[in-house]
């Protein structure tokens, strides 16, 4: 496949010669200074003086031409990249299938197309918001590299996000270019548009689930925009999955690492459950309440079970299924079934609706059966210390606020149980304030060089063939 390089001679870096595009030029020049107003306003709290080892594109070929160096997070070159496009590319699902590809908005689809833009842009710049003060404790200096790359990177996403508003949607898209850096994680009046990204990150252990639970939303959902009639959309989106990859390790290995720690605790001390805290380990019960947080508000991520929006999306060739072009079917679904799940009364029982309606269940189950792979991972170090111990993805209606299991309360075992069941219960599935306290005090910042918290065990290898003891962090003398 051909690969462009990435002009960073420009202010702003890119593939897209935007140095001929003068109004689209402008555009972005001037939201540049908000952007980087905004990093240093909500972005990682401090580290802004210190060196860096990070990744940045120089072809659209990430994987084979990387540059990899010490850089300052504020000088990280934020810039736009697509993916080269490909002249042939038909559009794969929905009415319109088999016809060219577009590559401007049409005028009946703007306002759907700008709102998956907007919602997929929001979601960007909120995770940088949500990790900002997760530096300072770091567990190792590998650790806080990692951080900063996801934070780069995210800051990219928005940009690619910026990019498209900005080139495809005039005045209006320049507004929601704005209000992206307006709305903020958490903020009572001007919120984050989906609910996971208004939760806090507030430690490791929440972070290495967010990189796993809610980044893998993110591919998902960027997997189906690469299917967009929408050419722009889908050449950006497929270079920026490219990056998330790495987001998805970090959360895939971290947790790993947490499990096989708590395992050599176990063993080393003789203890089980809960005592391993007094080694300063996170015990596996714990493990497996994050994961029932995490993975339920991310659940929420893909929307309700039937939904004319996605309907919608996928009819007129918006938003595809996951690697869509793979499957084996008409593409179009206009009289296919699918299975979704509907609570009746006390019983949750399973019904056969409309396909189209039941696309982001059809997503969500997808994404359910790749989570499954990681918790299948992590239960062979378990299994592998000669542990009598299994993490479970809980019920899809444990804990959920969006869709038909909002407002009902379902076990992870998916009992569904009344209000006082449930409340009797519900400590022992999601973190209490004791646990997150616990973990809390765990997080206290290891930054030399090879070492690592107590509570996680060291990466098998470094990043970009380093070893794990590099000084992934060269810090400015402090004082
Ligand atoms: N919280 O018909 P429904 C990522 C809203 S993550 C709050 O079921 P639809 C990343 C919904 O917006 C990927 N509100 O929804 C990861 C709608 O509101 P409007 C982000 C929610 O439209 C880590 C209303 O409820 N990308 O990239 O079928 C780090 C009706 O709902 C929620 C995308 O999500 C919620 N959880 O589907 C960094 C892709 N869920 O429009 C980055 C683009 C639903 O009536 N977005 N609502 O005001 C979409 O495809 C769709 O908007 C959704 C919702 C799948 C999110």
């Amino acid at each position: 496949m051909a690969v462009t390089r990435i002009d960073y001679s420009q202010q702003i870096p890119n593939n897209v010669n935007l140095s001929d595009n003068r109004r689209l030029l402008k555009a972005l020049e001037s939201w540049q200074p908000k952007f980087m107003r905004w990093w240093h306003e909500l972005g990682p709290l401090g580290f802004q003086g210190d060196d860096v080892y990070l990744r940045t594109a120089i072809t659209t070929d990430i994987k084979r031409d990387s540059a990899w160096g010490y850089v300052k997070l504020p000088d990280y070159r934020w810039g736009i990249f697509l993916l080269d496009p490909d002249p042939t590319r038909t559009i794969s699902h929905g009415e319109f299938r088999g016809q060219p590809v577009w590559q401007e908005v049409p005028g009946e689809f703007r306002n759907p197309l700008r709102r998956l833009i907007v919602v997929q842009g929001d979601t960007e710049p909120a995770s940088v918001e949500q990790q900002r003060h997760l530096g300072h404790t770091c567990p190792s200096i590998y650790d806080l590299r990692n951080l900063f790359q996801v934070n780069v990177e995210e800051g990219r996403h928005l940009w690619a996000m910026v990019y498209l508003l900005d080139a495809y949607f005039g005045r209006d898209g320049r507004d929601e270019a704005e209000a992206l850096l307006d709305r903020h994680s958490g903020d009572s009046d001007k919120p984050r548009i989906l609910g996971a990204f208004n939760e806090p990150t507030p430690d490791w252990l929440s972070f290495f689930m967010f990189t796993f639970f809610t980044d893998r939303d993110g591919k998902y959902q960027l997997a189906s925009l690469a299917e967009s009639a929408f050419d722009p959309l889908s050449r950006t989106v497929q270079f920026m999955l490219r990056e998330e990859a790495h987001h998805m390790f970090i959360g895939t290995t971290g947790i790993a690492r947490v499990a096989q720690r708590t395992c050599e605790l176990m063993r080393q001390r003789g203890v089980e459950g809960r005592d391993v805290r007094r080694f300063g380990g996170i015990e596996l019960e714990l493990l497996q309440k994050y994961i029932n947080l995490h993975y339920s508000v991310s659940l929420d991520l893909f929307g309700s079970e039937l939904s004319s929006n996605a309907a919608t999306y996928f009819s007129s060739g918006l938003k595809g299924r996951f690697q869509e072009t793979k499957r084996d079917d008409d593409h179009q679904l206009v009289n296919a079934a699918y299975a979704v799940p509907e609570l009746d009364g006390g019983r949750i029982r399973t019904v056969e609706a409309p396909a189209l309606n039941a696309m982001n269940e059809c997503l969500r189950d997808d994404y359910i059966v790749d989570c499954q792979r990681g918790l299948s991972s992590w239960n062979k170090i378990i299994a592998r210390a000669g542990l009598d111990f299994e993490l479970r993805l809980p019920h899809r209606g444990f804990n959920r606020q969006v869709g038909v299991f909002a407002g009902a309360h379902v076990s992870p075992d998916g009992q569904v149980l009344d209000e006082q069941a449930w409340s009797a219960r519900v400590h022992q599935w999601l973190p209490t304030d004791e646990d997150r306290e616990y973990v809390g005090s765990l997080m206290t910042s290891v930054t030399e060089p090879g070492k690592m918290a107590n509570w996680i065990a060291p990466p098998a290898t470094g990043i970009n063939g380093k070893p794990v003891e590099f000084e992934y962090v060269r810090f400015e003398p402090r004082g």
